[in-house]
């Protein structure tokens, strides 16, 4: 059943500090009008869905006017829908829906560089040299008595020179793909600009921002080499990415950008946020993402990095809360992204892979702060390893061989054939195939089935949102004597302890004096006055 009533800590400005955000690869989630490729209108046919999962708010990733050269991350118009997903009327529509249900919408903004088709871009092109058009991008002569060599050392994200030469033999700096110019941030007009659009969205409504390289906009001055290359010293420089300096990463300078933007944001009522998609050098330097002045959240990554062990997680999570701790705003957890191989096949794929996801999922949800979550994790997809090369269509794969198609397969709905309800019946073929073992995964298979994966999200969901211990006054992370190789850490409000406990040890581990099991990712089994928790799996259970 649907209840339109809006939870409690939505209604409050500050929701998104325990906000449980889903987030919605748009071009993969649900295709409404038959032609293979996700839609807004799909969307807003699904949001029941969502809205009984029992998030709180959705990040849809880029559905704006694009040649798709990056899945979107290439925008050539900021302020439109690209006729793939809709029209600006089927957003309006969409999120109004979605406020109706209790739902709010953030949506992606790509403010470091923009697509090759932009108007910008291509006036900058047609100016020549020396132009006020090409002043709003990075384009510098190249090195060599002819100019023939790039005018610095830098490497794109996607691999190779991160510059590319044009016709009259300037050459324009590009972090990620060639069709991704980055834009000169010192300009006024690019701030200007962004601030305006910034104000379009939430004009229309938006309940806040995910900031894509929030960490790139400013390049240091003078364009310094970094000093070493793939090809010098076979170093990859994105292997610096979160662990090193580099002059086109987190310059101080940035964080103007954001104290300008600060103001615009709380300029509207109901609580309009942003989260930043960053990448620092230590913990600390991410943390000044973060703050009454500039932005809400940052993305805390190290989930992604974090191997199957009670160490690792154990690291991980001390390190965010501390940080959290210092800037006075919430951690913002993430297991899977649109980016990152899908975390049931991290964590060892097939079966096992699987009960790991769903313990982990049960630990992250129990933690302070908010969580994003991507679509399809609550079904337990893994990622997809065996699409052919020739359906591969993310830009790094041509460059690097490395390809993120993998966790962008369409989400299977419903039915027996594939595409599995991701369109309505006799739609075209879906953008990248749906595996036939899928089949068994969709939303109608796992509704209602005692034990699987989706259920376990809806339960959990639900104990969280309900739950004192983990409301967003309630107590932090207090760490409890445990065996080896498990976690178990309680939080508490009044008189009421919810603890959570995961097995990351080779055997079955005796469970006692925690108080009543409240949801667990595996079957529990009594033994004495306690319960058996079995390898691989996570509880909560409740004292009061
Ligand atoms: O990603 C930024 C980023 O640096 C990485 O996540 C990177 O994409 C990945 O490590 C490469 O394998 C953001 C978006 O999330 C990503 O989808 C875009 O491709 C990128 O920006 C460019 O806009």
């Amino acid at each position: 059943m649907i209840s339109t009533t809006t939870p409690p800590h939505t209604t409050k400005d500050d929701w998104w500090r325990s906000a449980v955000v889903y987030q919605v690869y748009v071009r993969s989630f649900a295709d409404s009008d038959g032609d293979g490729v996700g839609d807004l209108q799909g969307i807003r046919q699904r949001l029941p869905y969502l809205r009984d999962l029992g998030v709180d708010a959705l990040w849809l990733t880029p559905f704006y006017t694009s040649p798709m050269i990056d899945g979107g991350y290439d925008v050539a118009d900021y302020r439109d829908v690209d006729p793939m997903f809709g029209t600006l009327a089927d957003f309006d529509a969409m999120i109004a829906d979605a406020h109706t249900l209790g739902l709010r919408i953030i949506v992606d903004l790509v403010p470091n560089h923009t697509s090759s088709a932009h108007r910008w871009f291509t006036a900058a092109l047609a100016a020549g040299p020396g132009s006020p058009e090409r002043a709003r991008y990075l384009f510098a002569d190249g090195q060599g008595p002819h100019g023939e060599l790039p005018p610095n050392d830098w490497e794109s994200i996607f691999g190779g020179p991160a510059w590319t030469r044009v016709a009259d033999g300037q050459w324009y700096l590009h972090l990620f793909d060639p069709a991704q110019p980055d834009l000169n941030w010192r300009h006024p007009e690019v701030r200007a600009e962004f601030e305006d659009v910034l104000r379009f969205w939430l004009d229309r409504g938006v309940d806040g921002f995910r900031v894509d390289v929030a960490h790139g906009m400013i390049k240091a001055d003078g364009l310094p080499d970094v000093g070493f290359s793939t090809i010098t010293t076979g170093q990859r420089q994105v292997e610096l990415l979160g662990k090193g300096r580099l002059p086109y990463f987190d310059q101080d300078e940035v964080h103007e950008i954001y104290r300008a933007w600060r103001p615009i944001l709380d300029s509207y009522p109901g609580g309009r946020m942003a989260v930043a998609e960053a990448w620092a050098e230590t913990p600390q330097r991410l943390a000044r993402y973060v703050g009454p002045d500039e932005l809400h959240q940052a993305f805390s990554f190290d989930f992604l990095d974090a191997t199957w062990t009670a160490d690792s997680f154990r690291k991980v999570i001390d390190t965010a809360l501390t940080e959290s701790t210092v800037v006075g705003a919430p951690t913002t957890w993430v297991l899977s992204n649109h980016d990152k191989q899908r975390h049931v096949t991290r964590y060892g794929d097939g079966v096992e892979g699987l009960r790991r996801a769903r313990a982990a999922s049960l630990l992250m949800l129990a933690l302070p702060g908010s969580a994003y979550l991507y679509q399809g994790e609550e079904l337990g997809l893994p990622e997809v390893l065996d699409l052919p090369d020739e359906l591969r269509q993310d830009p790094a794969f041509l460059r690097t061989g490395e390809s993120r198609d993998g966790c962008r397969v369409p989400l299977p709905w419903s039915g027996d054939l594939a595409p599995y309800g991701f369109g309505p019946a006799g739609s075209e073929a879906s953008w990248l195939p749906t595996p036939a073992t899928w089949r068994a995964l969709s939303v109608d298979a796992q509704s209602g089935v005692p034990g699987s994966t989706l259920e376990l999200y809806r339960a959990t969901l639900r104990i969280r949102r309900d739950h004192p211990a983990l409301a967003v006054d309630a107590g932090g992370v207090t760490w409890l004597e445990s065996g080896p190789d498990v976690l178990a850490f309680s939080r508490t409000a009044g008189e009421t302890v919810l603890t959570c406990v995961v097995n990351l040890s080779g055997a079955p581990v005796l469970i006692d004096g925690y108080g009543q099991p409240l949801v667990a990712s595996d079957t529990l089994t009594e033994q004495g006055s306690g319960h058996l928790l079995p390898v691989d799996a996570a509880a909560w259970l409740e004292r009061r």
